[in-house]
């Protein structure tokens, strides 16, 4: 086991890995940009090093300044959270080479399921259901008809270079390709400088459904049920829950062995999560692979009771994973709700001193957060300031246990998400379970 760690991450997520590694008796170098000197990963890592000033580029992002931190403080390992360099190729190479291990999957598999076209190709190749659409880009309009022909309308053309929803664009027929082709293709070229689109069969409602997988460097792998994480807005998640009301046992068993396949082919190894778009008939669709421990991990830890970042620790210390597919269990439903230093109508950040904290206590409620009564939350970073995790026997007592912590959960100074998650699970479809990727749609301003 190693000695030392460095958390290459701030917040919440820097608070959770020093939590794993004082419980595996590793000491913690926490990093830090002068914005976050009063931070309470600094509070609680046994060192601390300022690597920069507040923008992430110069600090959370910095590699020379990270690397010189792990060399003075002589860590073992460097553990990058998510977000920041958590899927950087680059900088889990610099680690090896400064014989520093990076707590997460090899170089060379985050590089090829960083890149959609060789992420999609990978999968493919494992027997994983990839959405029907051209096999590559789409050069001129002519061969966008003549694939969407094949695929059959409606159609989704979607930007090589996008992400996150960007550079996506709906066409029911050929006269609204012809015009969907040219603004996708014209949108890329000004946000991605790369013009490449490809279609795809358009999935109307989709939910989003993620499966969890541990990998150790045996070749061990297993999966860890999914989540459902359809609550988004404007591709941002804001309700995950594990398991999903769409689920069943059967689907998930024929998902998690999918998911475990693909991770053996590619030779994945650490925490990673294989996302699928689930259609109304359950026919599964893989969307993207992401080599990184996720801000929604929770929800799967309180339902199979395990503990993820130390699963990821201990895999990269070179222990084989502790668990069978057999010896796993999957115990009542949990739900997390991020609570966001925002505007809850306008989304809008909203930074600013804390005046008056109280956080949710009681059975089946967790909060993973790094804000204290008195902590001014900087406008540099991401606005998430805390998880709330509730976990019961059924859905609806989640439900009802979520509501009641949310009530009691104050934030006086800052606005926060708090009243908007309040709304959602006040949504009688968001009770019956009835989710998709479009639910938020019915919040949206005219
Ligand atoms: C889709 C889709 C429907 N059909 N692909 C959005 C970002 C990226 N993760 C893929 N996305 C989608 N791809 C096909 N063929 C609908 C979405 C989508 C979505 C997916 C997951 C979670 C939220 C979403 C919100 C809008 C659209």
């Amino acid at each position: 086991m190693f000695k030392k760690i460095l958390i290459a991450n701030r917040g919440e997520i820097a608070c959770r890995i020093i939590w794993a590694c004082k419980e595996l008796d590793v000491k913690t170098v926490a990093i830090h940009s002068e914005a976050d000197r009063e931070a309470l990963h600094v509070r609680f890592a046994d060192e601390a090093i300022c690597v920069g000033p507040a923008p992430s580029a110069q600090s959370y992002l910095n590699i020379p300044q990270i690397i010189s931190a792990a060399e003075i403080t002589n860590v073992d390992a460097i553990h990058p959270g998510y977000g920041f360099l958590s899927e950087n190729p680059y900088f889990a190479e610099v680690c090896e080479a400064c014989n520093i291990t990076f707590i997460g999957p090899g170089p060379q598999v985050m590089r090829t399921m960083g890149d959609k076209a060789s992420a999609k190709a990978a999968m493919k190749a494992a027997g994983v259901p990839v959405t029907p659409g051209s096999d590559g880009l789409v050069d001129d309009i002519d061969a966008a008809l003549s694939e969407a022909e094949k695929i059959g309308y409606p159609v989704l053309v979607k930007a090589t270079a996008g992400g996150g929803g960007r550079g996506m664009r709906v066409a029911r027929s050929a006269a609204e390709l012809r015009n969907a082709y040219d603004t996708s293709r014209s949108e890329a070229e000004a946000a991605f400088k790369n013009s490449g689109v490809y279609l795809e069969k358009y999935i109307e409602r989709p939910r989003h459904i993620e499966i969890q997988v541990l990998g150790d460097n045996y070749g061990n792998i297993i999966h860890l049920g999914e989540r459902e994480c359809s609550i988004q807005r404007r591709h941002q998640k804001l309700i995950e829950e594990s398991p999903s009301p769409a689920v069943s046992y059967e689907l998930r068993q024929e998902m998690g062995n999918i998911a475990v396949k693909a991770c053996q082919e590619v030779g994945y190894s650490s925490a990673g999560t294989i996302e699928f778009l689930l259609d109304e008939n359950d026919d599964f669709y893989f969307m993207e692979m992401n080599t990184r421990i996720q801000v929604e991990h929770p929800v799967t830890e309180m339902v199979t009771v395990s503990d993820l970042v130390a699963a990821q620790i201990r895999i990269a210390a070179g222990e084989p994973l502790h668990l069978s597919q057999e010896e796993l269990i999957f115990v009542g439903h949990s739900i997390e709700c991020r609570i966001n230093a925002e505007d809850p109508e306008r989304f809008t950040p909203s930074p600013g001193r804390i005046t008056n904290l109280n956080l949710p206590t009681g059975p089946g409620v967790r909060v993973d957060t790094a804000i204290y009564s008195g902590y001014f939350v900087p406008p540099h970073y991401d606005s998430l300031i805390a998880k709330l995790i509730v976990h019961a026997r059924t859905r609806d007592r989640a439900i009802a246990r979520m509501r009641r912590a949310l009530q009691a959960m104050v934030v006086e100074g800052i606005q926060t998400t708090i009243p908007l998650h309040l709304k959602i699970l006040a949504e009688p479809d968001f009770v019956s379970g009835n989710l998709s990727t479009r639910f938020m749609d019915r919040f949206a301003k005219p």
